[in-house]
């Protein structure tokens, strides 16, 4: 295993040894993937890399010197912090806006279903009853389909409402952060809007002030926050049901070589969830076709969601996306939106493999296509899957590699399942075994580690090792996205993992677990896709509240450890507005400017704007996974000591 990420000279890519067979193979055939298209272009541009390089208009583009040296302003008179400020808003509204269109099609696809002109229907009533007691919607006396209706036209009124706060944030918002960002006037309205007017400001001629630029990656981190993470996770809760605790594998042992395999890959499950069901309803033609039956597996964010609802499998997370076509078994790859890189369609062309996208808005040159609509989304299911049957007899078996392991896991950690869980031990305050664990310092603090494998990265070793070093520390960890793939595919899932918690944490993940009828509760808690970053916030909130304290107050971190996507940037600003500090383990591109690197990562100062000073926590960039966990440590003894709580630092003050 590496001590460092430096990988350059070696072939390797992953800590994942089967990908990196399967990149060896793709070299020898020739076939281009995006890690040789990394070791091709080794040196990212000095200029991107440092977020100074403008391209609002046409007098441009235009790029600051670096380190004082050569221009420092642009053509119109921009100087780096504006640009560099600038640039990072430009990032977070494409995070915040594919979050919050994930959310807006959760909602039409929730509206349709209430007035029955879809093909799915409600399965999370209990759900439904909770959050629509949350937005104040009366149900006494009124159907399901009703409550329904209420609820989908409220999230859409999220995306409308001309005054006032957005509904998800008052729905799921402390107060006293409610306060301090209206003080701040970063309280969005709508969804729709605040993308719109950031857009605006981020244009040529407008916003030149790096401080209200900044204030303005704020807001877009509380509309990725409720309009994209929250709203979403729980009109899908309402919709498919509340994820359970479940059982199933990692790793490319998952694709089998006697199935009709077929590959979930993207973000909204509405197209997954009716993949999942009509691969089951249509296994005997597959039968019929020579095969055994029909195998789905997922990638990405679509593979956590079908995992966590579902048990279905999961074959890669996002860097390694292209290879799962190389082991030759794959009959189709369906893709919706999201972190779905062009790429595969040239891999799939050496294969027999068919990428079919689904919405009209996203589509790749040679590939299928085929539309999909939430009332016409059974046809198209099955038209799909046909599709995938019929690809099975064209396999070039010369072209197969197969792998026999898999890695068990455990998922399904919403917070209802640990709320269930822990009642175990205590019915009337469930949340009292995890407080008494944290008070008592059998658990220092709760870290959620989230977010993206980046191709540059040496895949699952950061997400690995910052996991590995907080767990023994005796750190709660809870995992999204496809961190939690690293982590479920290192044991980190299931029981073997156990051996890398210190004592008193095992001791309580035992206790636990024990009580619902297990050996243990896994090392580290799967908790769902990037959306379901919304799940880790509800526990820390629900916390907070029965502390009497807010989330700032609360030992808890959030890293990012192979940072790849403006998603996971906004996610984390999303968290900073409410106080967590956030470890990115790549780059954030904001090193062009002192003053923005200052107000984002660097401490309580007594002058001028600062993130930690506003808030209570601040963004951390640390590429070394083991300095980043320490760093963490640090801050999570930081916060315990400002609690009154036991801490390691008592002896320094
Ligand atoms: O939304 S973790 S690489 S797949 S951005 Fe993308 Fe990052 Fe994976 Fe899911 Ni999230
Ligand atoms: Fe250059 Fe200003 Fe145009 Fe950017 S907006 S490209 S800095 S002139």
């Amino acid at each position: 295993m590496p001590k460092t990420q430096d990988h350059t000279h070696t072939q390797r890519i992953s800590l994942d040894h089967d990908f990196e067979v399967l990149y060896e193979k793709a070299c020898e055939a020739g076939i281009e993937t995006a890690f040789s298209r990394a070791k091709q272009t080794p040196v990212p541009c000095p200029f991107g890399s440092a977020g100074v390089c403008c391209r609002h208009c046409l007098e441009g583009p235009c790029r600051i010197g670096l380190n004082g040296k050569g221009p420092q302003e642009g053509i119109c008179g921009a100087n780096g912090d504006t640009i560099v400020a600038r640039n990072l808003l430009t990032m977070m509204i494409e995070g915040a806006a594919g979050h919050a269109e994930h959310g807006r099609e959760t909602a039409l696809a929730l509206l349709e279903a209430s007035e029955g002109h879809s093909d799915y229907q409600i399965k999370g009533v209990e759900k439904l009853y909770q959050v629509a007691a949350g937005l104040g919607i009366e149900t006494n006396g009124k159907a399901v389909a009703d409550i329904g209706k209420q609820v989908a036209l409220k999230a859409l009124e999220d995306f409308q409402k001309q005054a006032g706060a957005m509904n998800w944030l008052t729905l799921h918002a402390q107060q006293q952060s409610i306060d301090k960002w209206d003080e701040l006037g970063i309280t969005p309205v709508n969804i729709h809007l605040e993308i719109s007017k950031a857009v605006t400001r981020t244009s040529m001629g407008c916003d030149a002030d790096p401080v209200n630029l900044l204030l303005g990656c704020l807001t877009m981190g509380l509309v990725d926050g409720f309009g994209g993470l929250h709203l979403s996770s729980d009109l899908q809760d309402i919709l498919f049901g509340v994820p359970k605790l479940v059982k199933s594998n990692f790793r490319l042992g998952v694709i089998k070589k006697e199935m009709v395999n077929i590959a979930v890959h993207g973000h909204v499950p509405l197209l997954s969830e009716k993949i999942v069901e009509w691969s089951r309803k249509l296994s005997e033609e597959a039968k019929a076709a020579g095969a055994a039956g029909i195998n789905v597996v997922g990638i990405c964010c679509s593979g956590n969601e079908m995992l966590m609802r579902h048990g279905i499998p999961a074959a890669s997370s996002f860097s390694s996306q292209e290879l799962v076509i190389v082991t030759g078994m794959l009959e189709a790859m369906i893709v919706d939106v999201q972190c779905i890189m062009p790429g595969i369609q040239k891999v799939a062309e050496c294969y027999h493999t068919e990428i079919i996208t689904t919405l009209p808005y996203v589509k790749i040159a040679g590939s299928t296509h085929v539309d999909f609509h939430s009332d016409k989304a059974d046809k198209a299911a099955q038209d799909i899957v046909r599709k995938a049957i019929a690809n099975f007899p064209k396999r070039d078996h010369q072209k197969i590699t197969s792998f026999t392991g898999t890695v068990e896991a455990y998922a399904g950690f919403s917070n209802e399942q640990i709320i269930e869980a822990l009642s175990a031990l205590n019915k009337e305050d469930p949340l009292k075994p995890l407080l008494d664990a944290i008070s008592s310092g059998a658990i220092r603090g709760v870290a959620a580690i989230v977010g993206c494998t980046n191709v540059r990265e040496f895949q699952d070793w950061g997400n690995v090792t910052v996991a590995k070093e907080l767990l023994k520390n005796n750190v709660l960890v809870v995992a999204t996205g496809c961190s939690a793939h690293s982590l479920a595919k290192h044991n980190l899932m299931n029981m073997q993992g156990l051996e890398y918690c210190g004592e008193s944490l095992r001791g309580v993940l035992k206790a636990i677990g024990q009580a619902v009828g297990l050996e243990s509760l896994p090392p580290t808690l799967h908790m769902g896709s990037c959306v379901d970053n919304s799940r880790p916030a509800d526990l820390l909130t629900a916390v907070a509240n029965r502390l009497g304290v807010e989330v700032k107050d609360l030992p808890a971190v959030g890293s990012c450890p192979e940072t790849h996507s403006p998603k996971a940037l906004v996610i984390g600003t999303y968290f900073l507005a409410n106080g967590v500090d956030v470890h990115v383990g790549v780059n954030p591109q904001v090193s062009g400017s002192q003053f923005v690197t200052d107000v984002l990562c660097n401490g309580a100062k007594d002058d001028g704007l600062n993130l930690e000073k506003l808030f209570g926590g601040k963004l951390i960039y640390e590429k070394d996974p083991v300095k980043a966990a320490a760093i963490l440590l640090r801050r999570i003894e930081e916060k315990r000591l400002a609690l009154g709580l036991s801490s390691k630092l008592e002896s320094e003050v």
